[in-house]
Parts: structure tokens; C-alpha cells; sequence
């Protein structure tokens, strides 16, 4: 692949012509070339925009634009692309401070509250992007919404025991009211449910509940309060309160929102 310069990643020109996955590279490209520097410690997103961003740390690292960067991954995948692009891996056992994360989101509102977790890795995102400085999102213009809920499932990952009993208690939050909530089937990663129907299993060795929503979430903050309390519940993917900013590509262009 023809190598990008950083200073040819702009923001002004319209990017009207470009497919999804042109804007979510423009987006990943930027957010590397905008907050990572030589001698961080960088969290590495999960998912298909993620996955740009990582490919863009690999490119610089291995042009030498980019020196001493130690990453943290969020999930096995991105462990594994990682690996493959010859990016140095560390954990949040040796190094709980992180200089920046970039990941991407399935929705964000106008406070830039996110929903995550669509591709199954909640847990090792939320862990990873609460220790950093700086936490950028990065999404395509088809991720923001006005409420939290309706255009995207929101995941809660739970334990195996007794999870029927679990995904009942969580149907009852009083915050989460009107949900309809699904056991995620196939692959945690998709939520695609292949032949046989087995439950999805995260890289945690949990399951997922997805909650199906009609209305916004009236109140993200105090969902994520009530799931978070309930006994069987390991983390659900209400990202409230931790965004440092969004880039988002759309058709004018790359944008920056922040709170
Ligand atoms: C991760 O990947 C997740 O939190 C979110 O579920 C998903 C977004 O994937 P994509 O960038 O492929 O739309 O960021």
C-alpha cells in the first residue's frame, strides 16, 4: 500500500466521494497523526476505524516517523494485528498509565456519551481507556445520533452462571426500562449467528446481552450507574463522561467535537 506522509492527511478538503471505509481510514490516520508522539504509551482501539489507527501507528513506527511507542491492545484481535505490524506490546499490569487511547464507537450523542461494544470487546476497552490522558473517538459520520439507544444495541457483558437469572435483573433496571434484551448468539466479535446458534463468548470468556431500545436512554449516566451495581454484570458499553474528543468524517470533511 502507497504510504501516506503525515502531512498529507488534511481536514479541510470534502470527502463527498469517499466509501465508508475511506472516511473511517481518514479518521483512524488522524487521530495518530494528531495525538501520538515518540516515547507514549498508546491504547489501541477495537474494530474495523480502530484498526486504521493501529495500521497508522505500524506505518510510522516502521518509517521511524514514530519511536519508543509501547501500546496497550483492547481486545485479542487487536493484539494480534499489533503483533503482525511489529508494534511494541505492554499491559496495563506493567503500565497503568496510558499517554493516549484511540478507539472507535457504534453511537455518540450530542455530549459525546458513547455506546460501545458492538464488536464484543467492552471490557478491555473500558479498562484500558479509563487509564488514559486523553481518550479519542473516532467514527464516521453514521455513528452520531440524538439518544442513546435506538440506532444501536447497547452490550452488557455478564458471567456465564446463572446469566438467564442476570439478563432478567437487567431487563428490570428501572434506567434501562422498555429494553428488549437478547442474548448475543455466533460471534461476540459480529453478533452474527452462524449454524448451530452458540452463544457468544468475549475474549473475557463471558457472554453478552445486547438491550434493544425504541426511546433514547432517558438518563446514560444513571444506566450505567444501575447496570454497573448489578450482582452478575461485568461492564456494559456506556462510555459516559471519559471522551477527550470525536473526530468524525462525514461529507464536508473531518470534524473535531469536544465536550
Ligand atoms: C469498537 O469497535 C467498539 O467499541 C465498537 O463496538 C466498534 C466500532 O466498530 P467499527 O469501527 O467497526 O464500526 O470501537
Amino acid at each position: 500500500a502507497k504510504k501516506t506522509s503525515r502531512a498529507s492527511v488534511r481536514s479541510s478538503a470534502p470527502v463527498l466521494a469517499l466509501t465508508q471505509d475511506e472516511l473511517k481510514k481518514m479518521v483512524g490516520y488522524k487521530a495518530v497523526d494528531d495525538y501520538v508522539k515518540s516515547g507514549m504509551v498508546v491504547g489501541l482501539g477495537t474494530g474495523s476505524t480502530a484498526a486504521f489507527a493501529v495500521e497508522r501507528v505500524g506505518e510510522l513506527l516502521k518509517s521511524g516517523e514514530l519511536t519508543d511507542i509501547l501500546a496497550v491492545p483492547t481486545s485479542v484481535r487487536t493484539k494480534e494485528q499489533a503483533e503482525e505490524l511489529g508494534i511494541p506490546l505492554v499491559t496495563l499490569d506493567t503500565h497503568s498509565e496510558l499517554d493516549v487511547a484511540i478507539d472507535g464507537a457504534d453511537e455518540v450523542d450530542p455530549n459525546l456519551q458513547l455506546v460501545k461494544g458492538g464488536g464484543g470487546a467492552l471490557l478491555r476497552e473500558k479498562l484500558v481507556e479509563i487509564c488514559a490522558e486523553k481518550f479519542i473517538v473516532i467514527v464516521d459520520e453514521s455513528k452520531l445520533c440524538d439518544g442513546l439507544g435506538p440506532g444501536f444495541p447497547l452490550p452488557v457483558e455478564i458471567t456465564p452462571f446463572c446469566h438467564e437469572h442476570t439478563i432478567r435483573k437487567v431487563a428490570a433496571l428501572p434506567s434501562v426500562a422498555g429494553c428488549k434484551a437478547q442474548l448475543r448468539m455466533g460471534s461476540a466479535a459480529t453478533g452474527a449467528a452462524p449454524d448451530g446458534d452458540e452463544i457468544a463468548v468475549t475474549d473475557n470468556g463471558n457472554y453478552i446481552v445486547d438491550l434493544i431500545f425504541e426511546e433514547p436512554i432517558k438518563d446514560p449516566a444513571k444506566a450505567a450507574e444501575e447496570l454497573k451495581s448489578l450482582c452478575g454484570v461485568v461492564d456494559h458499553g456506556l462510555f459516559c463522561n471519559m471522551t477527550t474528543a470525536v473526530i468524525i468524517a462525514g461529507s464536508d470533511g473531518i470534524s473535531v467535537k469536544t465536550p
